[in-house]
Formats: structure tokens, sequence, C-alpha cells
């Protein structure tokens, strides 16, 4: 792709379709280089798309990549070929009647499609990835979501495939006269085509059952290859949480007689959420306690929980355009992120939901791809599944939420799913039902949709001693982001609450409440609170009410009195990061003035009282001792110096590590209990906050610490204490030992695909460990494969996102090996290579050497030759940025 072919789609060019297709019926004849496809489409044109005095038909367009025609008829007379154009990406088709049946025979070769989109294998398993234009390459078709469709789909396949799904119910199946394998599914609601679906392999399954609300009754199956089978227990379990969460929470029930989940390897994201029939990438779907992390298991239900409630949020209610994918995204990850709030911590959940967003989305919308919440252009929107669209999109949804309350938030999403059931439908649509059903005013709101770039709130208080007054000032302003400059006051609900001399919540008004949410619409305005018997201190912005960032001029004493009483336990965790955020700054100008750094001592006390602190949720504890990342410093940085960030960094872990090392060593002895596995909520704080006081007695170096992760290697419990310890060691012990650990590790676990992922992460992302050399070393082991990936995640992101030493290595390796990494892998997979390039694209904010060094090696890519519209995009964008 070179500039002159990158075309640009705008959400200003939105036509509704020109015909409509009520009927799919597909039939798939499954082999692995050829595979038939033929497909008959109900048409009909499409009411709403007549200009009046309309006089001839307007041609049918049909997308189509990498597809061989075999043939096209119409109403059963084939098509003459002066009746059909093939052109860049599909062909247009002259049509005669307003209704006709139209039907295509084409070839594909699912075993040469490494870009897994369309029909493809994975370990010998067929299956298919659509979402979002990946249809076309299956079959010809109006590959657009606001085409929707009723599809019937038939698989024939040899029987070495006994297990054929689509999407819906099943309703027929038998044996070919050659004998092979044919069944057909059903699924009766209409449907665009990126929700089609169809898998065929050898596969095993578990089932369950669950009866709805009104009583009826779903067979849920989760099919994996055989030898994953026992690791599918903790998927059930969380498919069934969240299908009662969702009819008690939102009064939405399942549809289907059947739905189905698919475990992969091979996959570009997370899961995907076709009818009845999710796929998923098996590190997301497969635990067993043996095997998988705390972490793990609760990204597994949150994810299960994330595609179940795609059923209505995405399904039943759809999306007509891809710029109005948050309507489904934002919206599901608030509906996934209040799920696993009301199955574990409230306070937990939300804080790492915080730090994903404060980490990796403030870092996109203040770089070269920032784009609104509902993005008005795109070359390739595959680039666009983002964290903006995602977890800032969540946010929009949380502070409209917040604004009007738990009831009518659900007065608006019955509105909402009630009134556009069936349809495809835009995030206007979605606001309007949130006023409709509750007579609110959400008109400056909408320009959260709009505008792109993180809003920044300074804040600044008075008070006024004769008067019992207390006044908050709140300016907000919205960094300019590429293609827009002006940026009009947001619509921001900023929860506070005033604390008092004594660490209780003050009473805010007559009622006595405690905490109140301050609607700020202006650019700057002012809050006025009476009765406040003396200055108070505030709590600014509680659990997070806002994606903004909040300058307030606390104190180190402030922040330290914060941590100990902030009723709002998000707010404590913040001032904690404050705090460390402070010490961060103060280390790394010490390192670049070649000054000696000195201890952060209002750090080490705020924490040495958290740490004793026995009345505290653990696991807020361990968040609270956790230092910011590299990449989360790097976030709040003007110019980065990845240098000095490396540096501050370790001076502060080693200092606390240093001076906390008595009550650690109490904390991880206290929570060291053997007990059986469970990853519920309470044993999951205990584990986290032992494991947080392992990895830090272990910075100590001191023998005696390095005993402990050794013996909690050896007892191999679970694998969340067996990674900790692991993860420790390769750290900080001797190498010779830590390659020893590493080698018996891999031989204990070779055969399980997950553990291995995690094991290369283990060393990618480390900062002694993983250096280039090791890195490339990986990328040669028989566990590696290119075209996996979630081995491509593991080895080279891990080390291009995670391991912040080595990656930025001074003399710009780093970038080198990452830029030519990208360009191997967008011949293969560009999806992958063009989340990969991703690091390299922010070298604007790093400093002289690392910039240019980052740039050039950008640039290295673009003159490397043919690029992807993928990767065409993110790196032209960043380069654009000079
Ligand atoms: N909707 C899918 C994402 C599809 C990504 C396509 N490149 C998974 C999800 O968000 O639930
Ligand atoms: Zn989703």
């Amino acid at each position: 792709m070179k500039e002159a072919q990158a075309r640009t789609v705008y959400l200003k060019d939105y036509r509704a379709p020109d015909y409509l297709i009520d009927h799919t019926d597909l039939h798939f004849d499954l082999e692995p280089q050829a595979t038939l496809v033929k497909s008959r489409l109900k048409v009909r044109r499409n009411p709403e798309a007549i200009n009046a005095g309309e006089k001839t038909l307007p041609p049918l367009w049909l997308d189509g990549v990498d597809l061989e025609l075999l043939s096209i008829a119409i109403d059963g007379k084939l098509l003459p070929a002066q009746r059909y154009h093939e052109g860049e990406g599909g062909l247009t088709l002259d049509v005669e009647t307003p209704e006709f049946e139209l039907e295509v025979h084409t070839r594909i070769a699912p075993e040469a499609n490494t870009s897994l989109e369309g029909l493809y294998l994975s370990n010998g398993m067929y299956c298919t990835q659509c979402e979002a234009e990946g249809f076309r390459k299956i079959t010809y078709y109006p590959d657009r979501p606001d085409v929707m469709s009723v599809f019937t789909t038939t698989i024939v396949a040899p029987s070495k495939y006994p297990v054929l799904l689509a999407n819906g119910n099943k309703v027929d199946s038998g044996t070919t006269e050659d004998g092979r394998l044919r069944v057909t599914w059903e699924d009766p609601f209409a449907k665009p085509s990126y929700l089609f679906a169809l898998v065929a392999g050898d596969l095993q399954y578990v089932e369950d059952s669950f009866t709805t609300a009104s009583g009826r009754e779903v067979k849920l199956q989760l099919f994996t290859e055989p030898k994953n089978i026992r690791k599918c227990d903790h998927a059930m379990i969380s498919l069934k949480h969240a299908m009662r969460w969702d009819e008690e929470v939102y009064g939405r029930e399942y549809d289907l007689d059947v739905f189905m989940i698919v475990a992969v390897d091979h996959f570009n994201m997370g899961a995907m959420e076709n009818k009845g029939l999710n796929i998923f990438n098996s590190a997301c779907v497969l635990a067993s306690p043996e095997t998988a992390t705390d972490g793990a298991f609760q990204r597994i239900e949150s994810i299960v929980a994330h595609e179940y409630f795609h059923n209505w949020s995405g399904n039943r209610v759809t999306c007509r355009d891809w710029f109005q994918l948050s309507l489904k995204e934002g919206f599901t990850v608030f509906r996934d992120a209040e799920f696993s709030a009301d199955m574990n911590s409230r306070a937990v959940k939300r804080i790492e939901d915080v730090s994903l967003l404060r980490t990796a989305q403030f870092s996109e919308d203040a770089g070269p791809m920032a784009h609104p919440v509902r993005p008005d252009s795109y070359m390739e929107i595959s680039n666009f599944y983002t964290l903006t669209i995602y977890e800032k999109g969540a946010e929009v949804v949380r502070m409209i939420h917040t604004l009007l309350g738990p009831e009518a938030f659900r007065r608006g999403s019955d509105l909402y799913f009630e009134r556009h059931d069936g349809s495809a439908v835009t995030c206007e649509d979605f606001i309007c039902a949130m006023e409709d059903a509750n007579n609110a005013d959400l008109r400056q709101f909408r320009r959260w949709y709009e505008q792109a770039g993180t809003p920044v709130l300074t804040v600044t208080d008075q008070y006024d001693e004769a008067s019992a007054t207390y006044r908050l000032t709140i300016a907000q302003r919205t960094p300019a982001t590429p293609g827009q400059t002006e940026k009009p006051p947001l619509h921001i609900p900023v929860s506070i609450g005033l604390i008092g001399a004594d660490g209780r919540d003050l009473p805010l008004d007559d009622s006595g409440k405690t905490s109140t949410v301050l609607n700020l619409t202006e650019a700057e305005q002012t809050f006025t609170f009476s009765n406040i018997p003396h200055a108070p201190l505030p709590s600014l912005l509680r659990g997070f009410s806002a994606p903004v960032k909040l300058h307030y001029g606390y104190s180190e004493d402030q922040l330290l009195f914060l941590m100990q009483h902030d009723s709002d336990a998000f707010n404590r965790w913040d001032a904690s990061r404050r705090l460390a955020i402070k010490a961060l700054e103060s280390l790394q100008a010490q390192y670049r003035d070649g000054s000696e750094m000195t201890e952060p001592a209002a750090l080490i006390k705020g924490l040495s009282a958290v740490l004793e602190n026995a009345a505290l949720d653990p696991a807020l504890v361990a968040m609270m001792l956790a230092l910011p990342s590299a990449q989360e410093l790097a976030e709040e940085c003007e110019v980065v110096d990845a240098g000095a960030i490396i540096a501050a960094r370790k001076f502060a872990r080693n200092s606390l590590a240093n001076a906390l090392s008595a009550p650690l060593l109490a904390r991880y002895q206290q929570l060291d209990q053997r007990k059986p596995y469970r990853p519920v909520a309470d044993d999951i704080a205990e584990r986290s906050l032992k494991n947080t006081c392992l990895g830090y007695l272990c910075a100590t170096l001191d023998p005696s610490s390095l005993d402990l992760a050794r013996l909690q290697l050896q007892r191999d419990e679970n694998m969340t204490d067996v990674a900790a310890a692991l993860g420790a060691l390769v750290e900080y012990a001797p190498r010779e030992e830590a390659e020893k650990y590493l080698g018996a590790f891999y031989d204990q676990w070779q055969q399980d695909t997950q553990v291995v992922e995690n094991w290369f992460l283990l060393q990618s992302g480390s900062a002694s460990f993983g250096t280039l050399e090791r890195v490339r070393e990986l990328m040669q082991h028989p566990a590696f494969e290119i075209t996996n990936p979630n081995k491509v995640r593991s080895v080279i992101s891990g080390f291009a996102s995670r391991n912040f030493t080595q990656f930025h290595r001074e003399d710009g390796s780093g970038y080198r090996f990452l830029a030519e990494q990208v360009s191997v892998l967008d011949k293969l997979n560009p999806q992958i290579a063009a989340r990969l390039v991703i690091p390299l694209t922010h070298w604007k904010k790093y400093c002289d050497h690392e910039s240019a060094r980052m740039r050039a090696a950008l640039q290295g890519i673009m003159d490397a030759g043919e690029l992807s519209r993928d990767l065409y995009e993110v790196v032209s964008k960043s380069l654009a940025c000079a």
C-alpha cells in the first residue's frame, strides 16, 4: 500500500444499502486447499434507499477479497460476463428486477489463510473470524453491518471432522452419498455477516444447561481439542453466572436453544461473539488451577461474560456502520466491568480498569492514532478496535450511568433494547433512548463521542472561615489531537467528598450526604459548599468518575492523609499512586542531573502504614505497594527519558524493599497459608499481596528471601504461586540457577500451550533475562510459531511492550528488531503487524536520541516495500506527526 492507494472511509459519506438480503443460504464443502462455498441470497431493493423518481435500478455491490469466482446466477440463470464486473475489493452486478435470488459459487483456500480473517485452519480445525470485514473472504456479499439477514448454513466435510458447527439451532444432519458428514444449522435471528461463524474439527465438549428466567432450557456446550477438555469448568461456571446476571441486572434473557463456545489456538484477539457460537482464543477460555494464574481466571470470567453480553448489546441490537463500533463495545465493556465488580471486589476491578486506561488509552489519546469514541474516518477498521473505542467508550457509558443514576440508566437501556431489537443503529440512538426514557438532556454530553484527547482538569480551592464556606474551582481543557484543534468544554461528572481534620467525611448538605457529583459544564466553574466547619481536604474524582487527568496541588502530607482516611477506596489507592509518581519523578530528575538519588521517604512512610493496616483489603494493599509501571510513568512525562524511568523505578523498588523488609516478611508469612486453591476474590486478594511481598523481598537479594521463592516454586501448589516465585527468581536469582528453573519448568509443561505462552512471556518481558539475544533465541524455539498470534504476543510484544529496559537499549537495537519483525509479519497477518508496531509510533514523546532511532526504525518499515492497509495507516499517521 502506498499513499496513492490508501483510501479513507468517512462517516459523513454513510448511505443506506441499496439492497437488503432477507435470507442467506450457505453451503460449504470443506477442503483445506479448495473449499467450495455456494451462497443463495434472497435480494430485495431497499425501500429506504429509493430516490424519488427512480427509473433504473442501481447496480448491486458485493464485497469479496481473495476469492476465486466460479459462477453467478440470478433466479436460476447463469449470468453472462457482461452483466457483472470484478473490481478492487468486490464485484458489481447489473440488476433488472427489484427482487431476485442470487446464487454465487466461489472457491477459497483456508489452509493458505494466515491472516486469520475469514475461514482458516487452526491445528487442523476449521474456524472463522468475520468481524469486521472477514466475511468477504468467504463469499461475495454486502459485508456491512446494516445488512441483516436470516442465515442457514450447511457444512459438508470428511468424517475426520465429526463436529460441524454454525450459528443458531441444528436442524438437520446426515451423510452424503460419498460418505462425508453433513449438518445444517438455522439461525432465526437476522444478523449482519460479521456475526457468521463456522467450526469443523475433531473436538470434544463439556455440556451443561441453564434455565432462563422465563423457564426455557438452554444447552451450553464448550468445545476444545481433546487434550484441553479438563480446562473448561471455569468458563462454564462463568457463563452461567453471566447469564443469570444479565437477567437480573438488565432483564435480558438468552434466545436460542443452544449456546456454544469453541476454543482455538490461532486467534487474532481474545474472543468473538458470533451468534450462538462464540469462538475464543484458547488462552481466554481454558484454565485449571495447575496451569492458570488468578489473573487468567479473572480474565476468562470477564471475557466469557463480555461475549455473552454481546448477544444483546451487539447482536440483537447491532451497529449501523463501523464508526458506531463503541455502541456495542463501550457498552459491553461497561456491562462486563460491572459484572466482574459484582462477582469480585468492586474497588479492585475499578483500579485495574483505570490503570489500563491511564497507561494505554491516555497514551493512545495523545498519540498519532488519537480518535474520538465515535471516529469520523478510518483507512482500515481493524485498526480501530482500540482502547479508546473499548475502554474510553465504557467510561462514557459509565458517566451516563453516574449522571442518570442506576434506575434511570436501566429505564434507558430497557427502552434502547425494546426500541431497536433486530436493527442496526447508532451511538446517537443509544443516547436518545437514555434521554427519552428519563426526560434527560445529554446534548452537551454528546461531545464525549466527538472529541478525541484526554481532558485535563485543574482544581483550586479556597476556604472562608468567616462564612464557613468552601469553594472548589475546576477548569477543564482538552489538548489538540490530529485533525481536531478546537475542543469546546465537555459535560463532566466530578464525584467528590470533603474530608475533615479527623479523617471523616463532612456532610455536604442538610441531607447529610458525604459524596456528590458535580456537573462540570463550563471551561471554568466554581462550586460552593456552605456550613463547612473548617478547611477540608477534598477527595476529588471519587471512583474515577470521568476519564480525565486531574491536577490539584496535594502535598505529600495530604496524600498520606488520604491514603489513610479517604472513605473512597479508589481514591485511597489513587493517593498512593500520586505519591509514588511524585517520588519517581524526583528520582528521574536526580538521575538526569547526575545527582545522587535519595530515598523516597514519604512513600516509604505511607506504604509502611498500609502494610501494617490489617483492616485493609489485601488486594488493595498489593495495588498500593505496586509501583506504577514504566509505561504509566512514560505517560506522565512531557518528554520521556526511558533511561531515567528505568533507573528511578529500580532505585525506588530497592529502597522500598530494604526499608520495608520486616513488615513485608511478616505479611508474606502471615498470608502463606497452604489451603486448597480456589479462584475466589478473597483468596486471590491474599495471593496477590503475598506474591507482591515476595517480589519485593527477592529484590533485596537477601539469600533467605530467595529461599522463600525457591520453596514456593518447589511446593508447586498452583500456577499463581509458581509463576510468582519463578518470576522473582528469574529477576533476582543467579543467572545459572534461573536458567535451571526455566528449563525444568518448560520440561514439566511443554505439552500445555497456555503455560508455554506464559513461559515465553516470563523471559521476553524480563528486564534482566529478556535481552534481544534471548528473544531471538526464543523465536528459534520449537514451540514458537510466527503464524500464531499468541506466540508473537508472548515473545515479540512481551519484549516491545513489557520490557522497557531492553527494548529501549541505547543502541536502538530493540527498535530495529521490532521493525524487522513487523515487516515480516505484515506479509502473514496484517492485523497483528499493525498492533505490534505501536510502541514505535510514540517516537515523538521520547527524548532526542531515543526519538530519532524510533522514527528511523519506523521509516525503515515504510521504505521496506508494499505495506498492508492496516500497517500503512498506523505507520503513515505516526510519521506524519513530524
Ligand atoms: N467483537 C470482537 C472483536 C473483533 C475484532 C475484529 N478485528 C470481540 C469483542 O470485542 O467482543
Ligand atoms: Zn466486544
